[in-house]
């Protein structure tokens, strides 16, 4: 598609998204303005960014005459389309795209989507690790890494592994990946969607515009597999990865990763740990598979694989206290498989700004494990009223964790576990400045420890 002279407007000008649209429109020689309902002074870093393009920002809260002359809104995933400057773009015929699609139409490359409620962003690493492994392609998306990002900077015979959120999925109307996976479906994103329907229509949209020879992988033994599974066309190929049903391509028995009635690894092996990164390897291997790579090009990726940070991520342990940083759990069933594999007696510190989920469904494992919980932020009292505990709640993550350690060594407590099921925009500007911050405060905690032991 041709850009030159073509008037976009970027709506949302976000760190990653808005300024990695802004910088590719401009090199495709497009005429450039952006949008963001913030006012200047908190945008003054993103304006800094793109000056050297002169680009028109538009500040402060949206007016119809940012729409004039208009032909193309690129919008950015933290924007919501039912903003009545979406509707009346829409309206008048503006054509309202996501980044994924415009990456779409002016990259030549192969692309692979992984959506799903968790568990993306690890799948779509375990990918990377096998595509950066063999020299294959890269990851980019939702993982944090805007795909914009590769725009003439990324071999033309590399694949692009892409994790999707519903965000972005909502705003793709061509983008059609070689592999499709859609992982699990669990409440998630209440607080932008009406209902739990209108989040899984936003998901499947990645299986819309699949052409025969194109793979939809999907989870067998989800609740949803025969909704997931009518919306994919007739002509493409379906492989089904499960956690435990041998009639799946891809499951897991015990600790072994199995392809039909082949063993094709044990878990023991690889740096794969807890039974929902088995399910994850499973799906990662389903997706690498229908990519045409061979089982020992995927097992030397898998090989190479680390895991990654702010998911349950060990950050420390001291006088027999384990300390866990999983912030990135921000939905309910994250928390709950965190709380599944987190020491018993664990105190778990759930908070921060709520998406309209429900915390009660956590009563269960708390009770099983004995896990005791520190609400904190914007959601402490509707956390503290859902599971119906008369509990101390904490203004910031940060006095959460301080009482949690304080009150842990003196009822030998085994592991604080911060998995917050919620956002973090209450406090912070991200997953990963909060999880960040959490293991700045469990270093401290420690080293304090380190220097009261010396001094008795
Ligand atoms: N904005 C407005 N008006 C609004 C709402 C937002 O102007 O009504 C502006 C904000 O002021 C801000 C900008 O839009 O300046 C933010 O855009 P953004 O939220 O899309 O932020 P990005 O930095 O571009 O990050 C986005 C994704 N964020 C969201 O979907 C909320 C990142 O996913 C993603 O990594 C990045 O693009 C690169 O693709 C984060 C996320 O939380 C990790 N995703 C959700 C999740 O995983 O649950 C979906």
């Amino acid at each position: 598609m041709n850009f030159i002279g073509k008037k976009v407007l970027v709506i949302g000008l976000g760190y990653r998204t808005g300024v990695s649209a802004v910088r590719t429109l401009c090199e495709l020689q497009a005429d450039v303005s952006a949008a963001d309902s913030k006012n200047k002074d908190e945008l003054s870093t993103l304006i800094k960014e793109i000056e050297q393009y002169n680009v028109k920002v538009f500040t402060g809260e949206f007016d119809e005459s940012i729409l004039e002359d208009i032909q193309i809104i690129i919008l950015s995933p933290g924007v919501p389309r039912y903003l009545p400057i979406i509707r009346t773009a829409l309206n008048r015929g503006i054509k309202v795209i996501g980044d994924i699609e415009l990456a779409c139409l002016i990259m030549p490359n192969v692309f692979i989507g992984i959506t799903g409620t968790d568990g993306k962003s690890t799948t779509t690493s375990m990918i990377g690790s096998v595509l950066e492994e063999n020299d294959m392609g890269c990851v980019a998306g939702n993982i944090g890494i805007p795909v914009l990002n590769l725009y003439n900077k990324i071999d033309s015979q590399k694949v692009i592994a892409l994790e999707l959120s519903s965000f972005q999925l909502e705003s793709i109307e061509t983008f059609s990946p070689k592999v499709a996976a859609f992982l699990n479906f669990a409440p998630d994103h209440l607080d932008r969607y009406p209902d739990l329907n209108s989040y899984f229509e936003a998901k499947i949209r990645i299986f819309k515009n699949l052409v025969t020879g194109s793979t939809a992988v999907i989870p067998y033994d989800d609740k949803r597999y025969n909704e997931i599974a009518e919306s994919i066309n007739p002509g493409v190929k379906i492989l089904t990865f499960s956690s435990t049903d041998s009639n799946a391509d891809f499951w897991i028995n015990d600790k072994n990763l199995m392809h039909k009635k082949e063993i094709i690894m044990s878990f023991d092996d690889y740096n794969i740990v807890g039974k929902h990164n088995y399910t994850n390897a499973a799906s990662a291997f389903a997706i690498c598979h229908a990519l045409g790579i061979s089982k020992e090009q995927i097992i030397k990726g898998f090989s190479c694989f680390t895991g990654l940070p702010h998911r349950y991520e060990y950050s420390g342990e001291i006088n027999g206290i384990t300390f866990i940083n999983d912030s990135k759990a921000t939905t309910i069933t994250a928390v709950a498989t965190a709380a599944e594999s987190a020491p018993e007696e664990s105190i778990l510190l759930l908070g921060g700004r709520d998406k309209g989920l429900d915390f009660s469904i956590l009563k269960e494992v708390i009770i099983k494990k004995k896990i005791m919980v520190y609400p904190f932020g914007e959601a402490a009292d509707k956390i503290s009223d859902e599971l119906e505990m008369d509990v101390k709640k904490y203004n910031r993550m940060e006095d959460a964790v301080y009482a949690a350690w304080e009150a842990a060594l003196k009822r030998k407590n085994t592991g604080i576990i911060l998995s917050p099921g919620c956002t973090s925009y209450d406090e912070f500007s991200s997953f990963e400045e909060r999880g960040d911050r959490f293991k700045e405060i469990v270093k401290k905690i420690i080293k304090g420890e380190k220097l009261a032991g010396k001094k008795a």
